[in-house]
């Protein structure tokens, strides 16, 4: 597969500011920025966009619970993520807001053509509606009559006035794009799935509404000032806007893209609704659609009700950037679901980077530094390894492929082989030996091979990992750029005499999982999440009286209190109250404990439930039965 232009067009989704970026918003964007990287390093021209989705009842909701406007909140939120790719260095070329004024006037344009070309009309949409998903649902795809398919949560009855788009005349151009272009979505086993969903029948997509406000209104010159624009036709046309269509186009002949990078949550709306929104502006598709799998933890979809939800921040910070960045990539299949647990992420560290290339470097450094005073020659490689530099062709020939593919890990895992043949080398042909046997010509020649290998595997890993890539580069006395990339790895040239530099080890072992898991205190769910009965009924909330309470030496926030919750033997537990209670006025009070927490140690002391109080500022105050119920009652 070839680009049979020099332009490359690559986009994240546009996160929804109305919770905070955590790892699989940073998954789509590592792996686009992954991509956008290795075309520049390929010498293609490149665009790599991404930004933020502000617009819709969603939002305005977020926003109206935390007493802001839904500006002022979106403004909060965007910046939030705008700052995590700033630390995450991660290269975008234009990072765009929905409420950006060149974004809203070309959502206002595109809408006006579809309009005047007949494929936009006026009606009643009535039906559900999931806030959640911002979409649309016909009752026969709700779950139980009433919930959403996709996310599982309850939806609304919607009934208003709406415009809709002719979303069933484009049925069939659309199988036919499946039909003839196989890798539209990536991996193509998505596939199947989509061309089920368009053959089982599109109906008519409404695409305002008029019951709230927050969204981008009409084009002035349909003047129906009621409605705003549906919030996916407005968030896909980012696409487009961010190149400058409906304004100057500056950009437009980036388009169209060749990737749009998508979890599977929305692969829907990007290979359904958006090539039939293109088709009906009479602009030429994106190339692929990209569909990667769900980060769970511990098999559960991340959500923040759950409390697990992993703070990519966190984790960069307390593995390395480019250490996560690699697990990231390699530890899941482009398209699966992939469980995050600091396990894998230390073993892939250890393993892979540690093993088998951090010590590689380190041992060819030390045997050019106590044979070669570091100083090696290429020229006798291909006499004495020409079998090894042949192998190595194999391996690198379909790497680009895979990165074109998407296969992320399959791209490493084969990038690793070159790896193996490096340190199989060293162990199978051991220069040590041929140093002793006066061979030092064969000898130098197999660290120069080694270095070779080495030098390639930077180039190619710099998209993934540029700060350590950039540092093997460095050792070897080479720089990643196009001409290196293309004199090393598209001409198959050899490093020229060079020095062998020593640097520190790249990738100390790490023996422990570096961040706590998160506690409990994380688990509460956002003011705009509502968990249901049973979840909250797995919460065993029970009264006891305290009968024992005792300071505990060199604490200063925390007692220890014997609280009888009815069952054998007093429950012990550890409370934060000690700035705020003395020990013997607790004694006799009743208080409400959850009863059925896995007991933790604080202070080296057991504790086996944990007491409710309500804080107020500085203030603390037990919660407590009105009336003295009978200790072990249940509160629900
Ligand atoms: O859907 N695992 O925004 P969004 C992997 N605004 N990826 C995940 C993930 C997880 N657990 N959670 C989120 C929207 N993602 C719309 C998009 S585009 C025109 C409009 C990633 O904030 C994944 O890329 O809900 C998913 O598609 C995206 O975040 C959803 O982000």
């Amino acid at each position: 597969m070839s680009f049979e232009r020099e332009k490359i067009y690559i986009t994240t989704p546009i996160y929804y500011v109305n919770d905070r970026p955590h790892i699989g918003h940073a998954y789509t964007t590592i792996i686009a920025d992954s991509a956008a990287r290795y075309f520049r390093l390929r010498g293609f021209d490149t665009f790599f966009l991404t930004g933020t989705d502000e617009h819709g009842q969603k939002i305005e909701e977020a926003a109206r619970k935390r007493g802001k406007s839904p500006k002022e909140y979106a403004d909060e939120i965007s910046a939030q993520f705008k700052a995590l790719w700033d630390e995450f260095g991660i290269t975008y070329d234009k990072f765009i807001r929905t409420t950006d004024p060149d974004h809203i006037r070309g959502v206002q344009r595109a809408f006006e053509i579809m309009y005047e070309k007949g494929d936009i009309y006026k009606g009643v949409y009535e039906g559900h509606y999931c806030i959640s998903c911002e979409a649309f649902f016909p009752q026969n795809q709700l779950i139980d009559k009433e919930f959403c398919p996709d996310c599982g949560k309850p939806t609304s009855i919607v009934k208003e006035e709406s415009y809709f788009f002719r979303l069933s005349a484009y049925e069939k151009p659309l199988l036919r794009l499946y039909e003839e272009r196989e890798d539209f979505i990536l991996p193509r086993s998505k596939r199947n799935e989509v061309v089920r969903f368009v053959e089982s029948g599109l109906q008519d997509l409404s695409i305002t509404r008029t019951s709230f406000d927050w969204g981008i209104k009409l084009p002035p010159s349909i003047n129906d000032p009621k409605h705003v624009i549906y919030v996916w036709l407005d968030a896909l046309l980012n696409y487009i806007t961010a190149l400058g269509f409906g304004g100057d186009g500056r950009l437009m002949d980036y388009w169209p893209a060749n990737y749009h990078l998508v979890g599977k949550d929305i692969l829907r709306f990007h290979a359904v609704y958006w090539p039939a929104f293109l088709m009906s502006l009479e602009l030429p598709l994106p190339r692929h659609i990209a569909t990667h799998g769900w980060w769970t933890r511990n098999g559960e979809k991340m959500s923040k009700s759950k409390g697990n939800v992993v703070d990519p921040r966190e984790v960069a910070r307390a593995y390395g950037l480019d250490n996560f960045r690699y697990f990231l990539l390699r530890e899941v299949p482009f398209g699966q679901d992939g469980d995050f647990s600091q396990r894998a992420l230390i073993d892939r560290i250890n393993s892979d980077l540690g093993n088998d290339l951090g010590n590689l470097l380190n041992r060819i450094i030390g045997m050019s530094g106590k044979y070669f005073d570091h100083r090696i020659e290429s020229h006798k490689v291909p006499h004495y390894y020409g079998q090894e530099l042949q192998e190595l062709q194999q391996i690198l020939a379909p790497l680009d492929d895979h990165i074109r593919q998407m296969r992320w890990h399959k791209f490493l895992d084969e990038l690793w082989q070159a790896l193996t043949l490096a340190n199989r080398s060293i162990d199978r042909y051991a220069p040590w030996k041929l140093v002793k046997e006066g061979r030092e010509e064969e000898a130098m020649a197999l660290i120069a091979l080694v270095a070779n290998i080495l030098a390639r595997v930077a180039l190619y890993l710099a998209p993934v990992m540029p700060e350590k890539a950039g540092q093997i580069a460095k050792a070897l006395g080479i720089t990643i750029d196009p001409a290196t990339f293309q004199r090393l790895i598209d001409e198959g040239e050899l490093l020229e005499p060079f020095t062998i530099q020593p640097i520190p080890p790249l990738f100390p072992k790490i023996d422990k999982p570096l961040l706590q898991e998160k506690g409990k205190e994380a688990t509460e769910p956002s003011q705009d999440e509502t968990i249901d009965i049973d979840h909250f009924l797995k919460t065993q909330i029970k009264v006891g009286t305290i009968v024992e309470a005792h300071e505990i030496p060199k604490s200063k926030r925390l007692l220890r209190l014997l609280v009888d919750l009815g069952e054998e033997r007093p429950r012990q537990i550890v409370a934060g109250i000690k700035e705020h209670y003395e020990p013997q006025e607790l004694v006799g009070e009743q208080v409400c404990v959850v009863a059925n927490l896995k007991p933790a140690k604080l202070m080296g002391i057991v504790s086996e439930g944990m007491i409710l109080a309500a804080q107020d500022g500085q203030r603390l105050s037990l919660v407590a039965p009105k009336e003295m119920v009978a200790n072990g009652t249940r509160v629900r």
